[in-house]
């Protein structure tokens, strides 16, 4: 363990916890919520979000024991540590990748006091690369061969660099430049590639290679899908690529694209959608100006995160606090993330890759087998459409799940209906609120099956509108309590040897489908040959 700092399971408050876990907080008590400004105590604000969390079970002296957990293990120091570029990405002792951890630098931006001010310099640079770029675009110096602006972007990339940019894209689709469209190809599976090149106009769209490494397989195939359609259409690749790759990776090469950009080594892939990973998307998609605006709301929360230990006054901190207790104390397994917004549909997808990589992991950061449970398993979908199929679980279900609910008072479009007195907003808005009630609180019935047994916990999150600014605080956010439960639990957050061992295997299952290496793999050659039905070359083409 970092014999630095204290942990969930070194922590003199840990014990606190465990005996107030005996008996937590009864929701369902009778004027529990109502008789004391319970509701109207326990909100937290950072940046533009609050976070309402009177339907967990918690109490003033579960607050002040998680205050204590905090406090010693130091977590506000250690997110300093993190943000100002001491290396975090290691298990002392072993072989690991020993870096820093500065996805933070990619938005500490603004103003002359970055945490870490040379890799802040040089995100500084790669935005200045962009802008021009961007400023090309716009004032036609860069068009296609017959002098036509580019529409559409297609973005090759997989894991990090697509999860994390495809659901801000999503999020944020009101907020484009008119006329502009971006779509992703991340599977190897051909029949995403030809979906996707199935619906754009080639001549007008720029392709964006996306890969910190340059050598992952599913996106050096689907590029060299997409150059050869390219060509077909009698398209010079080498005007409409651009990449976005780590410096000397085997895509670090300006000559064949357009337009190359960097990240960093010390900027890890679940983490890099404030880099250029996501920014060169985000930029031709929304104009440099909005970019600028969802780095800022990131930076905010960051700033936040570093500099409160209070836990009352750092939503990140708090939220990861209550992950703990809900599931390290009260043993609940999952988390469901639910956001009350359409436009937030792939951020579940995306948390699920931030958090479950970061945070599944089964040693400390000296090596030593963990004895507690780390990371829990992270899924959602929106509401309402959650509420007509998984929320009986959530209600009646033998599983209690924790729920993260997000939610805002105006939705992003224009279009908006009075139906019986209320505006669809105003519905979607009262179902998230009265969910939340109704887990908590449950309901008395002499008839069991309509018996709602209540104390299954939830918080709200809620900001005034999804825009940029409050996207990259709602992505800082959650990134921050990903990284403060990593530090709570004692475990390297920022490395992912759990995929290595798939991708090796693969490499060996397309060695024998190409008729090589038989002798030396007979476990991988006798599932092949019962995949294929009966002969491995059914698989080859
Ligand atoms: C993220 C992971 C992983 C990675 C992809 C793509 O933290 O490391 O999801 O982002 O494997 O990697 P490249 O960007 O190197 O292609």
């Amino acid at each position: 363990m970092d014999p630095k700092y204290k942990n969930l399971t070194t922590a003199e408050a840990a014990e606190s916890l465990s005996r107030l876990a005996g008996q937590p907080y009864d929701l369902t008590a009778s004027g529990a919520l109502t008789e004391t400004d319970r509701i109207e105590r326990y909100i937290c604000e950072t940046g533009p979000f609050r976070m309402l969390y009177a339907t967990q079970r918690v109490d003033d002296d579960v607050l002040n024991a998680l205050q204590a957990l905090a406090d010693q293990c130091a977590l506000t120091a250690q997110f300093k540590e993190m943000r100002s570029g001491a290396v975090m990405n290691r298990i002392q002792g072993f072989e690991s990748e020993e870096r820093q951890v500065l996805h933070t630098a990619t938005r500490d931006v603004f103003g002359d006091t970055a945490a870490a001010p040379a890799e802040s310099a040089r995100a500084r640079d790669e935005l200045t690369k962009l802008k021009e770029f961007l400023t090309d675009l716009e004032n036609g110096k860069i068009t296609n061969a017959e002098g036509e602006s580019f529409t559409t972007l297609v973005n090759v990339g997989i894991g990090g660099s697509d999860l994390g940019p495809r659901s801000i894209y999503e999020a944020l689709k009101p907020f484009g430049i008119s006329g502009r469209s971006v779509h992703f190809i991340a599977n190897v599976d051909p029949d995403d590639a030809a979906d996707v090149l199935s619906r754009v106009d080639l001549s007008r769209t720029l392709i964006n290679i996306v890969s910190k490494s340059g050598t992952t397989l599913e996106t050096l195939t689907n590029e060299r899908l997409v150059i050869e359609q390219l060509r077909a259409a009698g398209i010079d690749p080498a005007k409409h690529c651009l990449a976005v790759t780590g410096e000397g990776s085997p895509m670090d090469d300006p000559d064949k694209y357009l337009r190359s950009f960097y990240m960093f080594d010390y900027i890890g892939g679940r983490y890099s959608s404030t880099s250029m990973v996501g920014s060169v998307m985000l930029g031709f998609y929304l104009g440099y100006d909005q970019l600028l605006e969802f780095l800022k709301g990131a930076n905010e929360v960051d700033q936040a995160a570093e500099t409160i230990p209070d836990i009352r006054s750092n939503l990140p901190l708090l939220l990861a606090l209550i992950g703990v207790w809900n599931h390290n104390y009260l043993e609940r397994s999952t988390v469901a993330v639910l956001p009350y917004s359409q436009a937030l549909h792939r951020f579940p997808a995306h948390l699920q890759q931030c958090d479950m990589e970061s945070n599944g992991k089964s040693i400390h950061r000296d090596g030593s087998q963990v004895k507690i449970k780390t990371g829990p398993i992270v899924w959602g979908e929106p509401g309402t459409n959650g509420q007509h199929a998984f929320y009986q679980l959530l209600h009646q279900g033998t599983e209690i799940v924790p729920v993260e609910f997000i939610g805002f008072i105006k939705n992003q479009r224009n279009l908006d209906l009075i139906v019986e007195d209320t505006t669809s907003q105003q519905k979607l808005f009262a179902n998230l609120l009265a969910q939340s009630i109704a887990m908590a609180v449950g309901r008395l019935h002499e008839n069991p099956n309509k018996k709602f047994e209540g104390n299954r916990p939830s918080s709200l999150l809620l900001a005034d509108k999804l825009t940029p600014h409050t996207m990259g605080a709602l992505l800082a956010i959650y990134e921050a309590k990903i990284v403060y439960q990593g530090f709570l639990w004692d475990i390297n957050s920022f490395d992912q040897e759990g995929v290595q061992l798939g991708k090796v295997l693969a490499t060996r299952i397309l060695k024998l489908i190409k008729g090589m290496g038989v002798e030396d793999n007979e476990l991988e050659n006798r599932f092949l040959k019962v995949a294929g039905n009966g002969s491995s070359s059914r698989i080859a083409r």
